[in-house]
């Protein structure tokens, strides 16, 4: 049999090779239905089932409001990375696309990058509709890209309880926060956002107010109990600032996390969600509910892809698959 498009290109992700990015994720973000096999085809050629371990570069997701700074700050991590020699792949959310979005919009990537650096991709990815939710193209993204890059950064746009959705994709998850921003230190406090895995106050060339938002959120962290969250300053204004001490505490973060067993999660968390949304209620039905096909998904072969946990969970709710 001849290798379809989604397979090579997946097989040339797993064998490292970049170029195959950006047409990957065109066929990850088309949502023509005759482009879905291949789509299966490119997500099992680099998930940890074919590559013998999980996909070797690591996801960090980067949020926050709008004007935090996220974006800035990439530039900055980008160089540093580069400057390291990693590869690295920018998926920047575009919170414009969303319909609900509508005050955010102009929130485009503004990422400094060098076009002709063939180690380096940035891309911008439609948010989707979904409530509270990254659209499944920027997860599938973040999944067959950490097959070829040392690093994926995502960076979504979140306030409070939004906030959230970034962990559904990154390994580390880095909230940041410009001085003076009450609202974070609220949402922490109060515990509607999730604890980050590391914390970021940006524009610490502003001096003093960066320092006290600094001392805040520690002081925060601590009454909460949270021991482990770094709470990072960093200036990406040149010249840079706290970006190799940030770095530092996505590698700290990384050394004590079960890296492989937060993707399986994700990714079985990801597959129900696709099977409920391509059989609906009667296909959970078929399976006892929700629950019990929570249990059936806890069943399977981990290392399997998002594509495959689907079709798995839909032979054993005897549907019949084309
Ligand atoms: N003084 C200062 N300004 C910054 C810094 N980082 C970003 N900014 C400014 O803050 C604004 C928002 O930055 P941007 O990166 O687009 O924020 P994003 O919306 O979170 O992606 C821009 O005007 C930046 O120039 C910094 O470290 N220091
Ligand atoms: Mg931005």
């Amino acid at each position: 049999m001849t290798e379809g498009r989604g397979a090579a290109l997946g097989r040339r992700l797993a064998e490292r090779d970049l170029a195959a990015a950006p047409e990957a994720l065109n066929l990850l973000e088309s949502s023509a239905s005759g482009d879905s096999a291949d789509r299966s085809d490119l997500l099992r050629a680099t998930s940890p089932g074919a590559l013998g371990q999980e996909p070797p570069g690591y996801v960090v997701g980067i949020t926050g409001p709008p004007g935090a700074g996220k974006s800035t700050l990439i530039s900055a991590i980008v160089k540093e990375l580069r400057a390291e020699d990693k590869s690295v792949a920018v998926i920047a959310v575009d919170p414009s696309s969303k319909r609900s979005g509508g005050a955010l919009l102009g929130d485009r990537a503004r990422i400094d990058f060098d076009p002709a650096d063939r180690d380096l991709l940035i891309r911008s990815m439609a948010a989707g509709d979904r409530l509270g939710g990254l659209a499944r193209p920027t997860r599938d993204a973040a999944a067959a890209l950490s097959a070829a890059y040392d690093f994926v950064v995502v960076e979504t746009v979140g306030v409070g309880q939004s906030e959230t959705e970034i962990s559904e994709v990154a390994d580390t998850v880095c909230v940041v926060v410009q001085p003076a921003s009450g609202d974070t230190l609220q949402f922490i406090k109060s515990g509607i956002m999730e604890i980050p895995d590391v914390l970021v106050v940006t524009k610490s060339d502003l001096g003093q107010i960066a320092q006290r938002a600094r001392r805040d959120l520690n002081a925060a962290l601590r009454s909460l109990g949270a021991k482990h969250t770094s709470v990072v300053a960093v200036s990406a204004a040149p010249p840079a600032t706290g970006i190799t001490e940030l770095l530092d505490a996505v590698e700290e973060h990384r050394e004590r996390s079960d890296i492989a067993a937060g993707r399986s999660e994700r990714r079985k968390s990801q597959a129900l969600e696709e099977f409920a949304d391509e059989y609906g209620r009667s296909g959970l039905s078929l399976l006892g509910g929700r629950r019990e096909a929570g249990k059936e998904l806890s069943s399977l072969d981990p290392s399997l892809d998002v594509p495959g946990m689907v079709v798995e969970l839909a032979r054993r709710a005897g549907i019949a698959l084309p």
